[in-house]
């Protein structure tokens, strides 16, 4: 089994310690419901020994380092994670139930991404002069000190090293709170980060709830800045302690993305695509399209052929290599997804495929499987066709003009993503247009340019990340006018 830590201890300035209360709850492997390890239930002395020493660690060795320092350290991390790929890899599949293939594929591969990506970045980020009568101006970036990251338990180690990475490079240091469900690549990249030589005190993990951790953490006063991925209900809370301090808030939220399917579009290709933007990690991306929007004409045929492919994947072990679907990640999430599949038949919607827990045998049995599942006949403004799930489930709704499928695709009170798929270029171009959605996808789904602009609007959060949008987040900018006369 990979190297799994029987205690799952924070990381404070360089070093792996247990929490001041002695408290630790189990860490479970969903597939199976069997311990893992036992994780520090940390509480707001664990936070403030974290901030401080983050915030020590600003006038250390870090404090003083150039941008081509801190991009060879993030390069040096990438590395880092390399040399351990296949551990990681594993650690990620046991903690939160899915494939070693999306594990391999997604999650690990992108946290490499995400260093070597900002390692760059950062090396050719410039900023701005303006020239005027008699002055020159220049905008100068410095970091905003202590920053604050806090990540779900879907894509572990690929959300905490999308914030971790542009943070380091502008200079900050951080106090990361990974989920309490899924904590084991978070514990790993503290090592991996002090092995590549980065100080003491620059990057600290602290484990635990939400409420005995995030919270007291998103309130600390030595905490400038806090960037956020998890759900809306939670993000309200963190914007307003945030708001409470003056802080930077960048928060990126749940979703209920419409995938758009028109009659003009290339079928096979669009059937693989839905496929994927429907169930890609059983279903628990913020990016996955739960409502499927299907032109009339072609609408019955679309869903015969994708809940047959739906019905054809590979659902079962997660460490198996040929395996795609493996389970969700808790428990308790999974009778969350049950849950609106139940108000879903009971609000009369056919289940098309799936709509069950898959019999897998023992030890799976015990896990938190639950087939794809796709769900016809509910009206699009249903609670389930409304109402973020998380999990493998789409409704499907039929609309009959461009203007009727933009007005569905807008009555969500998220905006996230959305995906299109025409081969009417002019449509696709006009569709786009007007979706409120952060990022829109044609023929394709979730192909990533870590440059430009991610996020979402409405419910689905505040800012945007990835690329010079991350850099200029986690730093302040200044202006210096020098008099020329
Ligand atoms: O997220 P939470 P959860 C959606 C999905 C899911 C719902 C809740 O619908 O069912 O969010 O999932 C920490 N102050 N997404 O419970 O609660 C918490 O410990 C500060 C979408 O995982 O948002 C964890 O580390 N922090 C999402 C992190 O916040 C607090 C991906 C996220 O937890 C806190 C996952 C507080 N008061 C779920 N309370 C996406 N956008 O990708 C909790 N936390």
């Amino acid at each position: 089994m990979a190297s799994i830590p029987s205690t799952i201890d924070n990381f404070i300035d360089g070093t792996y310690v247990s929490p001041v209360s002695g408290r630790r709850m189990p860490d479970l492997d969903p597939a199976t419901s069997q311990p893992l390890g036992e994780l520090a239930l940390s509480g707001p002395e664990d936070v403030d020994a974290a901030v401080s020493a983050a915030h020590a660690a600003l006038n250390g060795p870090w404090g003083r380092t150039s941008v081509e320092e801190r991009a060879a350290v993030l390069d040096a991390i990438a590395d880092g994670i390399e040399a351990r790929f296949d551990e990681l890899i594993l650690l990620e599949s046991y903690d939160t139930g899915k494939p070693v293939w999306t594990s391999r594929n997604i999650d690990i591969a992108r946290a490499v991404s995400n260093f070597r990506f900002y390692a760059g970045a950062v090396r050719h980020y410039s900023t701005d002069t303006h020239s005027m009568a008699g002055a020159l101006n220049y905008t100068l970036r410095r970091r905003l000190g202590v920053v604050a990251l806090i990540t779900p338990w879907n894509l572990p180690l690929y959300l905490l090293t999308w914030k971790v990475a542009p943070a380091l490079a502008m200079g900050n240091t951080v106090v990361c709170k990974p989920s309490e469900v899924t904590p084991l690549t978070a514990h790993a990249l503290g090592r991996i980060a002090r092995e590549a030589g980065l100080p003491d005190g620059v990057l600290n993990i602290v484990h635990g709830l939400g409420a005995d951790v995030g919270a007291p953490l998103c309130a600390h006063p030595k905490v400038k800045a806090i960037s956020f991925t998890g759900g809306t209900a939670t993000g309200h809370k963190v914007a307003a302690a945030g708001a409470a301090g003056l802080k930077k808030v960048s928060l990126e939220l749940g979703g209920k993305n419409p995938t758009m399917v028109f009659a003009d579009c290339d079928l096979d290709r669009t059937v693989d695509g839905v496929l994927r933007a429907s169930f890609a990690n059983q279903g628990q991306v913020c990016l996955c399209g739960e409502r499927l929007l299907v032109e009339d004409s072609i609408a019955d045929a679309f869903v015969s052929r994708l809940s047959k492919q739906a019905a054809a994947m590979e659902i079962g072990d997660p460490r198996s290599p040929e395996t795609r679907f493996g389970s969700q990640t808790s428990l308790a999430h999974r009778d969350k997804i049950e849950s609106y599949v139940q108000l879903a038949r009971d609000a009369g919607g056919r289940v098309v495929t799936g709509g069950e827990r898959p019999s897998l045998g023992a030890p799976w049995d015990d896990g938190a499987f639950y087939a794809p599942t796709i769900i016809d006949g509910l009206p699009s403004d249903s609670r389930p066709a409304l109402e973020e799930i998380f999990g493998p489930v789409v409704t499907v709704h039929r609309f009959s003009t461009d203007d009727e499928a933009v007005a569905m695709a807008n009555e969500v009170e998220y905006g996230l993503s959305s995906s299109v798929w025409t081969s009417n270029l002019r449509r696709a171009h006009h569709v786009a247009a007007q979706i409120e959605a952060g990022t829109v996808w044609v023929n394709t789904w979730l192909k990533r340019d870590l440059r430009v602009p991610f996020g979402g609007m409405k419910a689905s959060g505040v800012g945007r990340e990835g690329g010079r949008y991350s850099l200029e987040f986690f730093s302040e900018p200044k202006n210096v006018c020098i008099d020329l006369t």
